[in-house]
């Protein structure tokens, strides 16, 4: 199927005038217009390529094929270590939990706020910064980073040093292209300020966009972007054992999850114990799994489910398996990242709070050495569906628990909905 250029235009400034109220970040340049509700189809006629560039700025980059990649994920499910499989490629705009400021900004504290109209305000506004994002209009973060930056710069973009893109050419000068894996400290040092128009002409050159976040609940909270026919969204939900996960929250919040510390060490549960912060966990991964398994014509070729821990122990297998869904080759520095960092490696250096340098591996399962069995059972009692659902046997005594010799994880093969 072919667009004529000159439809596209057509389409493109209809749209805009009838869109424009109701997109708002839908301003600059509508790059990801196709008037057929598939641009995965939508390849430019002949027409095009003897178009001048400056004057039809639409078809400066080759979008037809632009996908635009979400990782779904929550704190502590190996989310850092996913996204390195996307920021290493060369081929892919990635950007480390933007997010964040939208949270920051309009609800501060929302992690203690269960309120389902702060969690609709959130959503509706972190929805239209991914579509700003995805469309590489990085101003649109501005109004949410504080201080709000000044002459489409700023200092404040949180973790700026995680995504590569913003920390080489043409984004940031400091570092040779020849340098592979920037550390993200000596980004953060080097760089200077980071220049938003920079960093949009950056992502525009780039022939894929992908996202991290931890800070949308659900993959139903993306029903409106995965059918706008624009995006070209693909969904990387990416799932962990909930045990695993509240292992490691509270070795690392450990503040916020201080009362789950009281119960391992007295091995009485305090009364005043969060319980949601276990149950939300279980139940956003229930509903999103069903969801996603249940394969709703919506979420055809756009949703796939990855554990972890198949990740951990099988990476590069695992991340050919990705980019195969996505439909885009793996480049070499994946492949070189995944072998630098993984299983077999002895170059782990680097280890800090949220890094992903580490030997995935071993740390699978780690937390059974981790928990109390009391803790565990009563993990497994309240979050047994989605236990089963992702094929996490359950440990039966103190003994099963701790003996590492047998598994708790299952074979179990979630095949994308093609
Ligand atoms: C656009 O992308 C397609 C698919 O990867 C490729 O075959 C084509 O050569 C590209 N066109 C241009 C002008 O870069
Ligand atoms: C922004 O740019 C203007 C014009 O170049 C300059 O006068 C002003 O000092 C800049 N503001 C900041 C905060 O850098
Ligand atoms: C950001 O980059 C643009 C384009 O290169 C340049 O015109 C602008 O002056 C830069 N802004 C700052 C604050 O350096
Ligand atoms: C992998 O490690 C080698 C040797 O230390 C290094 O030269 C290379 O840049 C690294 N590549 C990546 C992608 O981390
Ligand atoms: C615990 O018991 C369940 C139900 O009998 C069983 O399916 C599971 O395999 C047992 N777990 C282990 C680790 O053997
Ligand atoms: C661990 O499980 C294996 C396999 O079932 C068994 O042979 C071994 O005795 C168990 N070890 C302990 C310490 O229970
Ligand atoms: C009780 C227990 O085993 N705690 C360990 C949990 O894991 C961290 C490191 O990840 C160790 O430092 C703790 O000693």
């Amino acid at each position: 199927m072919q667009c004529s250029w000159k439809a596209v235009v057509l389409f493109a400034l209809t749209s805009i005038a009838i869109q424009y109220t109701a997109i708002r970040t839908f301003t600059a340049k509508p790059l990801q217009i196709c008037p057929i509700p598939t641009p995965l189809n939508c390849v430019l006629g002949q027409e095009a390529e003897s178009l001048d560039h400056d004057d039809y700025p639409y078809f400066r980059y080759n979008v037809s094929r632009k996908i635009h990649i979400l990782i779904l994920a929550t704190t502590r499910s190996g989310s850092s270590f996913a996204g390195q499989l996307f920021n290493q490629h060369f081929g892919i705009f990635y950007l480390f939990e933007p997010l964040y400021h939208v949270q920051t900004a309009l609800i501060p504290r929302l992690s203690h706020s269960q309120n389902a109209a702060d969690r609709s305000v959130m959503l509706g506004a972190s929805r239209d910064l991914l579509r700003s994002l995805y469309n590489c209009d990085l101003y649109f973060l501005e109004s949410y980073i504080k201080p709000m930056p000044t002459n489409h710069s700023t200092d404040d973009l949180f973790r700026r040093g995680a995504s590569r893109a913003l920390c080489s050419l043409p984004v940031c000068d400091a570092f040779l292209p020849s340098d592979a894996d920037i550390n993200e400290g000596d980004c953060v040092k080097k760089c200077g300020s980071l220049n938003l128009t920079v960093a949009s002409e950056a992502c525009r050159e780039r022939r894929h966009v992908a996202i991290k976040t931890v800070r949308i609940p659900e993959v139903e909270d993306l029903q409106g972007l995965v059918e706008d026919p624009r995006m070209n969204l693909k969904i990387i939900q990416l799932v962990r054992d909930p045990r695993g996960i509240l292992a490691s929250r509270t070795e690392t919040f450990r503040d916020t999850y201080h009362l789950w510390r009281i119960w391992r060490a007295t091995g009485q549960r305090p009364s005043n114990l969060d319980l949601s912060q276990l149950t939300t966990v279980c139940e956003d991964f229930f509903n999103s799994v069903t969801m996603g398994l249940s394969q709703p014509s919506w979420l055809r070729g756009k949703y796939m489910l990855v554990r972890y821990e198949d990740l951990a122990l099988n990476p590069l297998q695992k991340t050919r398996e990705i980019y195969d869904f996505l439909g885009t080759p793996m480049d070499k520095n994946v492949v070189d990242w995944i072998q630098n960092n993984t299983r077999g490696s002895n170059k782990l250096s680097a280890k800090h709070k949220f890094g992903t340098v580490r030997d995935s591996a071993a740390n699978a399962e780690h937390w059974r050495l981790n928990l109390s069995y009391d803790i565990v059972d009563y993990t497994q009692t309240v979050c047994q569906n989605i236990l089963q659902d992702l094929g996490y046997k359950l440990a039966n005594s103190s003994e099963e628990l701790k003996n590492m010799s047998v598994t708790l994880i299952e074979d179990k093969m979630f095949v994308p909905f093609l």
